[in-house]
């Protein structure tokens, strides 16, 4: 069997559920979790059924004994439950579970339905996301669901699916959301914030294509259009990428190209951008990358609820959503600008394959993997070099792991020096394996995440064996 039927046959039991069921919904609190559990949320909502939702940072075993507390029969799990199965086995035996999820495999135990993609060979990593099985599932339950494919994009976006394109089922899930007229796909500049951004801004917060001179830097953002000859001024307002002649923006493109000289593949700038043509022209839901982010920052900041709201077209959630991202931005920008000031290999590039971000007491747990992610990104490390920020959670020590990727601006010679693929969640996995041998017991930390992106969870406690394992393990790869 593969994976569309076995979705199929997971989708014809869960049709089959009496409606007086409440549906018991857990999903997680990312971009991709939150994509999903509005996928969900419509679904059931147009079958009539009643549900309960809740939105989790991660699915630890003290949370599965809780809900096994609880009076309800049937458990959805969206983009997470897969790692965590064995608990849910022994936890929530009697009750029917469905797992919709991408995440990599911890066992395939009979009696709970778990669509993954992993299942059937297919990478859950690149080629699906939590939000694209939960609609393919919610499109088996009924067709109508159709229209919730751009959901799914969005969520795939929010998990770093997308590099020039997609493929496999993404790829085959973005044609239904072009079909239903609900998502284009154009080509255009890939900054983050196209829609939104006054030009000059645009290119000063281009974190993802760092552009030397300008890249965190306001007037020299300014000038360099100045020299450009781009009029930054629209009227009262500012210019923004949209506003562009077909000209200027030939004449844009150019400029940056020649300003990172140094890049292997210059023409990264330029490439598909997901629109939402329902959306405002200038909203930050209009851009599904935007959107993305936006969905990301509510479930960071513990408002999962208005990223739903959001996603399902409520206007007066979507502008608490708003205020909340702006407030949350700010907090990454001074993290980004502490990190960038005190953590001292950040001014070595290619000279280590792990950049450590000691964020304790200073960088919150919210955004410290985002805060990972832009500096990984920031296109000063060779292609591979990982980078590890951790903080502070309570009794916790929250990790985030990155890698820089093939078009961070890494020079030609420092090419081919992390070349290998390396696996960031099973080098996490090892290093927690040390900790556990070194402290001479079951530390209990855990850990979650892709091949690109991974996280884990130590008390507070280890922090600093964990560090020096951290450490350990890194230098062992490049022996
Ligand atoms: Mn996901």
């Amino acid at each position: 069997m593969g994976f569309a039927d076995y979705c199929r046959q997971a989708a014809a039991s869960f049709a089959a559920l009496p409606r007086t069921e409440t549906l018991r919904l857990v999903s997680h609190h990312d971009a991709d979790g939150i994509s999903a559990a509005a996928i969900m949320v419509s679904a059931l909502l147009r079958d009539n059924r009643r549900y309960a939702l809740t939105i989790v940072p991660q699915l630890r075993r003290e949370l599965i004994e809780q809900f096994a507390k609880e009076q309800h029969q049937v458990f959805v799990f969206c983009d997470l439950g897969s790692g965590q199965i064995e608990d849910i086995r022994e936890l929530l035996a009697d009750r029917q579970v469905y797992i919709l999820d991408h995440h990599e495999l911890q066992a395939r135990p009979e009696g709970i339905w778990q669509v993954n993609p992993h299942c059937f060979g297919i990478d859950g990593g690149k080629e699906i996301s939590g939000a694209g099985v939960a609609y393919l599932f919610a499109r088996d339950l009924s067709a109508q669901n159709k229209d919730l494919a751009v959901i799914a994009i969005i969520g795939a976006l929010g998990d770093i699916q997308e590099d020039k394109g997609f493929t496999g089922l993404n790829k085959a899930i973005l044609a239904d959301a072009v079909a239903t007229g609900t998502m284009e796909v154009q080509q255009g500049l890939r900054f983050f914030g196209a829609q939104t951004r006054p030009l000059h801004k645009l290119l000063e917060y281009s974190m993802d294509y760092y552009i030397p001179g300008v890249s965190g830097n306001e007037s020299g953002a300014i000038q360099f259009l100045t020299e450009l000859g781009i009029d930054l001024r629209k009227g009262s307002g500012w210019k923004k990428a949209a506003d562009l002649s077909k000209d200027d923006m030939k004449d844009l493109v150019a400029g940056i190209i020649l300003r990172r000289h140094g890049e292997q593949h210059p023409e990264d700038i330029i490439g598909p951008v997901y629109i939402l043509p329902q959306q405002k022209p200038g909203s930050s839901t209009r851009d599904a990358r935007e959107f993305a982010t936006l969905l990301n920052a509510c479930g960071r900041l513990g408002k999962a609820s208005l990223g739903i709201g959001a996603l399902l077209g409520d206007k007066h959630l979507t502008m608490r959503a708003l205020r909340e991202v702006t407030i949350y931005r700010k907090k990454i920008m001074e993290a980004v600008r502490w990190t960038e000031e005190h953590v001292p290999a950040i001014e070595r590039p290619g000279d280590a394959n792990i950049i450590i971000i000691d964020g304790r007491g200073v960088i919150g747990h919210t955004v410290i993997g985002t805060v990972a992610s832009i500096i990984s990104r920031s296109g000063r490390f060779s292609e591979g070099t990982m980078v590890l920020g951790i903080a502070d959670q309570e009794k916790l020590l929250k990790v985030s792991i990155r890698k820089a990727p093939r078009n961070s601006g890494s020079r030609p010679e420092e090419e081919s020096k992390h070349k290998e693929e390396r696996n960031l969640r099973e080098f996490l996995a090892a290093v927690i394996a040390d900790l556990n041998a070194k402290a001479g017991e079951d530390t209990q930390a855990e850990v979650g995440g892709h091949a690109n992106a991974a996280g884990a969870q130590v008390p507070l406690e280890r922090a600093e064996l964990f560090v020096e394992c951290v450490k350990e393990r890194a230098e062992a790869i490049d022996r």
